[in-house]
């Protein structure tokens, strides 16, 4: 029933799997060999643990050396039907910091090992129970906070994505079977594919990649959310746009200029998107030195952007100080956009000057103060963070950094073979390529990895997950 979990050992591992803190219950888990025979010797119920039924619940009484530690309701899940493959069980206890903390003692004196981070999950992935996108879609969705980033996750985790590229390798793994073949032949001058066959099927897997690879901006926004940074001279009105935005007294505002003299960030779920709002100290020459460090935090909050909004006072002409910032703005490189505030008061700002100078950006008018254009302006702050609103449910797109580079390799290595195939080269070199793509496909899902991915991926886990 056991198997290798692939640190070469065959630990039994034990951990609390739900958050610290008071709560009714809490589960603490076990995975590995031994987890029954350690559970059942805590254990005093109805019949011993050893003989439990699988998968269902066992009320009884965890008691160490004659201390009755929590009353508590066990399951068994014997491998390879379980969460790690292995035989799991796990142990419903009253949701105290205490009570958990002295089980988990308990189990580690009757011979488990504490799990590390991802213990859990590395181990289903070790056992073939989850593939690597999938381990990862685990983690993704714990820490969701809006429903785009659930739904995304939910994707990866129902293998919609492994599901897609194993129909790309699986074509592709055949033609290179044959062009491997026919090296093998190649003094007969075989073909066991047409070459037509080869480059349609080259292109038609790069042009699947290409649609995944596009899928990223909207992948990255679901699961990351988005970075919006408020910039703008002094007593324009940033703070107050983001108090209207978020709707409440977040950041102090006054008619004095230079209020604001650090970044201030809050977030706000629009739509299901996580948005990180970041209102910043006004850029201006100063020479107060509190304040320059403001400004400076202010490019650092631009960097970190993933849109900038430029705010502007409508009742007023454009500024040196506008200008400025308009620079700073535009040597950015980020995607911009205008807000004209105060639409309250009489306008005077010129508009055609600010589209001159600003010429990247959409102009939005506002007034912070009554909420007019509010709305409007959310509206198209959603539209620019998605392009065409949250995926579906099951619809796959991606959102990793690490898929999306594995992609890129796959889509150049891919790309490189139909070169070498339009140039008559021996089709050994397009193999190889073939192969390159391939197995860069194959690092998505982990059927190709190294310990230092896994690490890296695991390590980002809770303990007892
Ligand atoms: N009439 C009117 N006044 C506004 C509006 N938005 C902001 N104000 C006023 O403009 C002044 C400056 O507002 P803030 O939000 O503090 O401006 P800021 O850009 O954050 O200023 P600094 O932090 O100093 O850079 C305050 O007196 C606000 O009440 C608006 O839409 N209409
Ligand atoms: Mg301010």
């Amino acid at each position: 029933m056991s198997r290798e979990n692939g640190s070469g050992t065959h630990e039994t591992i034990a951990a609390i799997s739900t958050p610290p803190g008071e709560g009714g219950i809490a589960v603490v888990r076990l995975s590995g060999p031994r987890a029954v025979e350690i559970a059942a010797s805590l254990f005093q119920g109805m019949n011993p643990l050893t003989e439990a039924k699988p998968r269902t619940a066992c009320h009884g009484w965890l008691v160490q050396n004659g201390t009755c530690l929590d009353e508590a309701v066990v399951t068994v899940f014997p491998g390879p039907r379980s969460y790690t493959g292995e035989d799991v069980v796990e142990i419903s206890s009253h949701g105290g910091t205490w009570v958990t903390r002295r089980i988990l003692d308990a189990l580690v004196a009757a011979g488990a090992e504490p799990a590390a981070a991802g213990e859990f999950t590395r181990r289903a992935f070790l056992n073939g129970r989850l593939d690597l996108a999938q381990a990862e879609a685990v983690a993704d969705l714990i820490r969701a906070k809006t429903e785009a980033s659930r739904r995304v996750a939910m994707a990866h985790l129902r293998g919609r994505l492994t599901e897609q590229l194993d129909h790309i390798r699986e074509r592709l793994l055949g033609i290179c079977a044959h062009l491997e073949l026919e090296l093998d032949f190649s003094e007969e001058d075989v073909e066991f594919t047409s070459r037509e066959e080869v480059s349609g099927s080259l292109a038609a897997a790069v042009s699947e990649i290409e649609t995944l690879i596009r899928s990223y901006a909207r992948g990255r926004v679901c699961r990351e959310g988005f970075n919006l940074t408020i910039v703008g001279r002094t007593n324009v009105g940033k703070s107050s746009l983001l108090n209207a935005l978020i709707e409440r007294e977040r950041a102090i505002v006054t008619d004095i200029p230079g209020t604001t003299r650090d970044t201030i960030e809050d977030v706000l779920d629009m739509d299901g998107i996580c948005f990180t709002i970041t209102d910043t100290a006004g850029i201006r020459e100063t020479s107060d030195p509190v304040e320059r460090e403001g400004v400076r935090r202010t490019r650092i909050a631009i960097e970190d952007a993933d849109m900038v909004v430029v705010v502007f006072d409508g009742s007023t002409p454009l500024t040196p100080e506008d200008s400025a910032v308009v620079d700073v703005v535009n040597g950015s490189g980020k995607p911009v956009l205008a807000v004209v505030n105060k639409s309250d008061l009489k306008q005077n700002i010129e508009l055609p000057l600010l589209k001159q100078r600003l010429p990247a950006g959409e102009t939005v008018f506002v007034s912070a103060k009554s909420q007019a254009g509010i709305p409007g302006l959310i509206a198209r702050l959603e539209e620019a963070a998605l392009q065409g609103g949250i995926p579906e449910s099951g619809e796959v797109v991606i959102t990793h950094a690490r898929h999306h580079a594995a992609l890129e390799r796959a889509r150049s290595s891919f790309l490189s073979a139909g070169d070498t195939l339009k140039s008559g080269l021996s089709q050994e070199f397009v193999a190889l390529d073939l192969r390159a793509g391939l197995d860069a496909l194959a690092e998505i899902t982990g059927a190709v990895t190294s310990d230092d991915v896994l690490n890296h991926i695991f390590n980002e886990f809770c303990i007892g997950k």
